[in-house]
């Protein structure tokens, strides 16, 4: 272990300078995966380099959370399954980056259906499936510059491990309100209305109790702001039956049903088993639709694949179908049954009800129906008045990816190839009016709803938490609209973006802008390390951070972007959250809650060792901001039993959405103030000229903490101050080939200098207040070494770090490095011993036994990695965070 102390000193040397030398280290995580033999043909010649190595990884290319550790469990009742026809066999789903005079139908002739084609400012984005053996052909047309497969993207929480004391609740999202300012801004009056927040993620679960039909942002004909850009939640409903009226039974018994699978990729050709009842559901023209919703839900110990009975009614005139009705009971009680049955053997199970029988209802008459304008799908079964099942909301849109609605709608129905003279795609509302398909917006995961909450939850319940009694959970911008797109199932944040922002698609391929962005803020709270382009990866020209800077710049929306939680490493921040015109969001620390917990009062305001530092791939200041991301609880999607609808979420993941809330009280402010929306570039300069200096450097930082308060104070009535420059983005655009103008951005970046080089810049500040600058280096100043043993039994060790050393410094560092043979002790990659390292402000000896009790520290922060045998993490200037005496423990 050592500790070293960092002084900001007095220099001429500006950071920006070494940055640009700064390269990050590109890595491909595919190790675990299986290598197909054969395929190392490819990779023989120059067009060969041009594809991604992604395509080796067979398992990957066909399941992509075939990795996810959990075990998939197939609650399937009421039909017999007769075939499951493969969707698109041997086609891979890709992005190929092809130069601007590309010409699309040669490529199109190579693959077997152009998706969309994105116009970039240096390249076209072509999204297309095409088979295995025409990626060769494809590489060799002079214009296709790189090709992978559209992948999978990290959510960006499976990494984070808790510190071994924070099993408790953390009901932080309350403090986090009160450090950020935002509770201030409610209290001035600015609570995000009439700004509406756009959330691309694993879905948005509108049916928790802290969304509901308030927070679903609408267009023009009233359906909701949703598009699910990977086509998970359709379902198949062309199956026509007829009601027999002295029963009220439709004659679903013995027919044969189709119903599309997003997890097998596949069409299972089923027989029902069960007549339906319906007997109170009127059809006007008597030919009722029926089929079945598969539904992938990510549970806390399985992935659940369920398949939900559906109807499609006529209401209102024969033939327009314009209401659905879910079998909620009984899919319900199947759930509860089979975790009832593992709870019995002892297996890990999900905290459903005991089932009761009467749910199994096979009848539609017991549920409410669905249409647009009462769109939720969810349910009470406990008396609680709390919804414990939920399939999300009818969506009111979705990209059909597979290019289903063709063959549904125009028919005739071979399954077998509907697609084979199939180019382009479509966004198409979420209920056919023909009745033939239906289209759920719901969220597989959680992560997404959690995002939604933290800049939007209504604050409704109250929830009550150990020793402190009941708490609201309530968002950042509690009345904001939140607009969403599901598209982390297979990965079209492209489509979500495009579409949120604006863009409509146009028959056969193409998107155009509207000229009216959809939503004012897209928060987006996933990346990827380094996007498989292969010939293209970590030089900054990446093509998707390409597309968010095209977004923000035609559109105006302004973008924010987790920039990973890989962290301390320098040069991490993912694609695209590093590009130059999102707003790149980092995680800070939050401890102030602790008192729940019996403890004292924790400290704040850290960066934490895990958010990923910059700078990005060009060289450029990145994040641009933190925000709080260690931790908090937040409400989230319904699953199992309504009353436990709420987790522990953090991350960059929260930071972000964190981020976007306060965006949206300064757009409210700024509308208030000026009439009109605030230019995107001046949001980030506000957001970033506001923000509270941590103490860090600006790769770790950036800017430093969002302040909601000081960022709407500067909106309402001008105080405090904002600095910009345009020669930024003037440099970033020569580097990228953009030929926008150039945008406000506080941060220096001189692109490419070479040794011995000069620049200049001029910086604009305005508002009122004194201002005076000065130029910043980090330079070491000292360091002690100290070894650990952990004798016997012992699980925790404690060293305390001298009072002088921590004296007049900037920044404490402190690492732990081991053995890798400990951390690892048969070499697979697989941690099997870690460490956690949580650094204490040793108030007082209280009990006088020589030794730091619990109850005598304040908790300042703490490192836990599972990855690497060496943690580290840092203390900015300590002298104000230790009043006592720093202390740092080591638990094993
Ligand atoms: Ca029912
Ligand atoms: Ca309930
Ligand atoms: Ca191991
Ligand atoms: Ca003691």
């Amino acid at each position: 272990m050592s500790y070293k102390s960092i002084v900001k000193a007095l220099s001429i040397v500006l950071v920006v300078i070494i940055m640009t030398s700064i390269l990050p280290v590109v890595t491909v995580a595919t190790s675990k995966l299986a290598t197909k033999p054969g395929l190392e043909l490819l990779y023989g010649n120059i067009a060969s380099m041009k594809i991604s190595p992604l395509f080796k990884y067979e398992e990957y290319l066909n399941n992509p959370f075939a990795d996810s550790g959990l075990e998939i469990i197939n609650v399937s009742f009421g039909i017999e399954v007769l075939e499951e026809i493969k969707l698109r066999p041997n086609q891979i789903r890709c992005i190929i980056v092809a130069s601007k005079n590309a010409n699309i139908l040669e490529i199109a002739k190579l693959t077997k259906g152009i998706l969309s084609v994105v116009e970039l400012a240096r390249y076209k984005l072509v999204f297309a499936w095409i088979e295995r053996d025409k990626i060769l052909e494809l590489a060799r047309i002079p214009e296709v510059i790189a090709i992978t497969p559209d992948i999978r993207i990290d959510v960006g929480v499976r990494n984070i491990v808790f510190t071994g004391e924070s099993k408790g609740i953390e009901p932080t999202l309350e403090w986090a309100r009160e450090i950020i300012g935002a509770s201030r801004v409610h209290e001035m009056g600015y609570t995000g209305s009439g700004v509406t927040v756009g959330i691309v993620d694993t879905g948005v679960d509108f049916a928790s109790p802290e969304l509901g039909y308030d927070a679903i942002a609408r267009d023009e004909s009233g359906l909701p702001l949703t598009i699910d850009a990977d086509q998970l939640g359709f379902a198949i409903t062309n199956l026509t039956v007829t009601k027999d009226p002295k029963t009220g039974l439709l004659d679903t018994y013995n027919k044969t049903v189709y119903i599309f699978s997003p997890i097998f990729r596949a069409l299972i050709k089923a027989r029902i088993r069960y007549y339906w009842n319906a007997s109170l559901i009127e059809s006007k023209s008597g030919v009722y639709h029926f089929g079945f919703l598969q539904v992938v839900m990510f549970g806390t110990r399985y992935i659940w694949v369920f398949h939900v009975p559906i109807l499609v009614v006529d209401t209102v005139k024969p033939g327009v179908y314009d209401t659905v009705y879910f079998d909620l009971s009984s899919t319900y009680y199947q759930l509860a049954l089979v975790n009832k049955i593992l709870r019995e053997k002892g297996k890990p199970y999900e905290p459903f009800p005991e089932p009761k029988p009467e749910w199994f209802d096979l009848s539609f008459n017991d549920e409410q129906p669905v249409r647009y304008g009462r769109e939720i799908i969810a349910r009470d079964f406990t008396g609680d008045n709390l919804p414990d099942f939920s399939l999300g909301i009818l969506s009111g849109y979705f990209y059909d990816v597979w290019g289903l609605v063709k063959p549904l709608t125009t028919g005739p129905f071979n399954w077998k190839a509907p697609w084979v003279d199939w180019i382009g795609t479509g966004v198409y509302r979420g209920l056919d009016v023909g009745g033939n398909y239906v289209s759920v917006f719901y969220d597989f995961h959680s992560h997404g709803t959690s995002c939604a909450c933290v800049v939007a939850a209504r604050g409704r319940l109250n929830y009550t938490l150990r020793n402190i009694g009941e708490v609201k959970l309530t968002g950042i911008a509690p009345k904001a609209k939140i607009a969403a797109g599901q598209a982390l199932w297979w990965g079209d944040v492209v489509t979500a973006q495009l579409w949120l922002a604006g863009y409509n698609y146009t028959y056969p391929w193409n998107w155009t802008y509207t000229g009216k962005p959809r939503v004012d803020i897209i928060s987006n709270s996933w990346g990827v390390s380094v996007w498989p382009f292969w010939p293209m990866m970590g030089v900054g020209f990446d093509p998707i951070s390409a597309f968010e800077d095209m977004i923000t710049y035609e559109t105006g929306v302004i973008i924010c972007h987790a920039v990973g939680n890989g962290g301390p490493g320098y040069g991490t921040v993912v694609q695209p959250g590093g590009a130059v015109y999102v707003i790149s969001v980092g995680a800070s620390t939050e401890f102030e809650w602790r008192p729940i917990h019996g403890y004292l009062a924790g400290r704040s305001d850290e960066v934490v060792w895990w958010s990923n530092r910059g700078p990005n791939s060009l060289g450029m200041v990145k994040p641009d901001v933190v925000n709080i991301g260690a931790f908090a609880w937040t409400a989230t999607r319904v699953w199992a039993r309504g009353e436990l609808s709420w987790r522990l979420f953090g991350g960059t993941s929260e930071a972000t959405p964190m981020t976007a809330g306060v965006i949206a009280l300064l757009i409210e402010a700024y509308r208030d103030r000026y009439g009109v929306n605030p230019p995107p570039d001046l949001v980030k300069v506000i957001i970033k000229s506001t923000a509270k200096d941590l103490g860090y450097d600006a790769f770790t930082q950036g800017s430093g903490r969002v302040d909601a308060y000081k960022a709407v104070k500067y909106v309402v009535n001008g105080e405090g101050l904002i600095a910009y420059t345009l020669s930024t983005s003037a440099n970033a655009n020569l580097e990228l080939g953009y030929k926008y103008k150039p945008l406000r951005d506080t941060t220096l970046y001189p692109g490419v200098l070479i040794p011995g080089s000069k620049y200049t810049t001029t910086y604009v500040i305005e508002g009122v207040g004194k201002v005076k600058l000065k130029p910043v280096e980090f330079v070491f100043k000292g360091e002690i070494e100290e070894k650990i043993q952990f004798p016997g039994n012992v699980s925790r060790v404690f060293r305390i770090v001298p009072k002088e050393f921590i004296k007049d410094i900037d920044l404490l560092e402190i690492s732990l490095t081991y053995n890798y043979i400990y951390f690892d002790k048969n070499v697979d990659y697989k941690p099997d011993n870690r460490f956690i390292v949580n650094i204490y402000d040793w108030v007082n000896d209280t009990n006088g036994n020589g030794v730091p009790d619990r109850n005598e520290m304040i908790y300042v922060t703490y490192v836990a990695v599972a990855l690497s045998n060496t943690l580290e993490t840092y203390v900015s200037i300590p002298a104000s965070k230790f009043t006592g005496t720093p202390v740092v423990i080591v638990y094993r």
